[in-house]
């Protein structure tokens, strides 16, 4: 596929464009004010997106980074604490926005290599009643896990963690933005996968290709709670049928075709581990994100990067968790052989340590 703007782009899922039938579904939109409860393909794709994820309600939002924050929010009161991966993107990547507008402070937990938490640190965190302790509100887990390569968790482990929480009356919130992709590398339904859970954030933005949007999915009560914070963030909008109309589509023919990212993702990740000095986890390679490392002492990161770009292959940077490309819709085989052929040439033209060279 030529790609749209004129390069191979693996930087991430986020960057795809609309499909021709998502643009048409857009023009043709019935709309009206949502914030009268009155647009229809907004109250169509909540209705829908509930029913699929098998939960009672659900509340469109704008971004990922929204729906997590105001799912926090709802799950806590101030001050409470949150519970969370050091690995997880609301630490990393969402400005601290629980902690600075909520008054909610982090309790990090060690994230494992497959995005795991571990039950029994769970359990451990949270905060029995007493003066001194911050009293603790969610705990949160992130499927498919981004900064581990886009590992999976199966339901049983969301069980794990939500059985251990439940019993102590915390609540769990999955940071889902890829959930769709999680249940179609268990090649489960979606609402299997988040049964134990009480609420799910997930985008339409990343691997199903809507140009906008998030969505929050929990009890009927939590979804109130919801849209009363996604009122006081300013996210609470009008006619947004008309960007809810191109989320249909990603819902209705977007997701069952995740499992070609996946297999395109599965052969980069196997093509990068066969060229010399370059290292990928294979076994966390489970979606669409593959997370890999030149060795550092032939190419840096951004030599890497830059010698990509010049052949037209975009990728991001993970600090010293690695490289990343994410396959979607607009990358193809010749796509991922390209990328790899770049990879090759790259560690190629890097010159082999001197030791390393003299014991060979
Ligand atoms: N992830 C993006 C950004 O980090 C740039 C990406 O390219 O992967 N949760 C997870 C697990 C995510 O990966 C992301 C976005 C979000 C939440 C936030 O979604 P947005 O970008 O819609 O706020």
């Amino acid at each position: 596929m030529a790609h749209p703007n004129g390069f191979i782009d693996l930087r991430s899922d986020t960057v795809t464009l609309p499909t021709p039938a998502m643009r048409r579904a857009m023009a043709e939109a019935e709309v009206g004010d949502d914030q009268y409860g009155e647009d229809p393909t907004v109250n169509r794709l909540e209705a829908l997106t509930a029913e699929r994820l098998g939960k009672e309600a659900a509340c469109y939002v704008s971004s990922g980074t929204m729906g997590n924050l105001i799912a926090i929010l709802t799950h806590c009161g101030r001050g409470d604490e949150v519970i969370l991966g050091d690995e997880s993107h609301i630490f990393w990547y969402e400005s601290g926005g629980a902690a600075t507008l909520g008054g909610l402070p982090f309790n990090k937990l060690r994230t494992d290599r497959f995005g795991m938490l571990d039950p029994r640190e769970v359990a451990d965190a949270i905060r029995a009643p007493r003066p001194g302790y911050p009293r603790t509100g969610v705990v949160c887990l992130e499927n498919t896990h981004n900064r581990c390569g886009g590992a999976v968790l199966r339901p049983e482990q969301l069980r794990q963690i939500a059985d251990v929480a439940h019993e102590r009356g915390v609540p769990v919130h999955v940071d889902g933005a890829r959930i769709f992709n999680a249940a179609a590398a268990l090649g489960l339904p979606v609402a299997e996968v988040v049964a134990p859970v009480d609420s799910v954030q997930f985008c339409f933005s990343k691997g199903l290709a809507a140009p906008v949007g998030s969505i929050v999915v929990g009890s009927r009560d939590f979804i109130q709670g919801v849209r009363a914070n996604r009122k006081l963030v300013g996210g609470a909008m009008r006619q947004a049928g008309v960007i809810a109309a191109a989320a249909i589509v990603s819902l209705t023919e977007m997701t069952e075709r995740l499992p070609e990212d996946h297999a395109r993702a599965r052969r980069l990740a196997e093509g990068l581990a066969q060229i010399d000095g370059i290292h990928v986890d294979l076994e966390t390679t489970q979606s669409n994100i593959v997370i890999f490392r030149p060795a550092a002492d032939r190419i840096t990161s951004e030599e890497f990067i830059a010698g990509m770009a010049e052949d037209g292959v975009k990728i991001s940077n993970y600090g010293l968790r690695g490289l990343r490309m994410v396959t979607h819709y607009q990358i193809t085989d010749e796509d991922v052989e390209k990328a790899l052929g770049t990879a090759r040439s790259l560690m190629e033209g890097a010159a082999v340590p001197v030791a390393a060279a003299v014991a060979k």
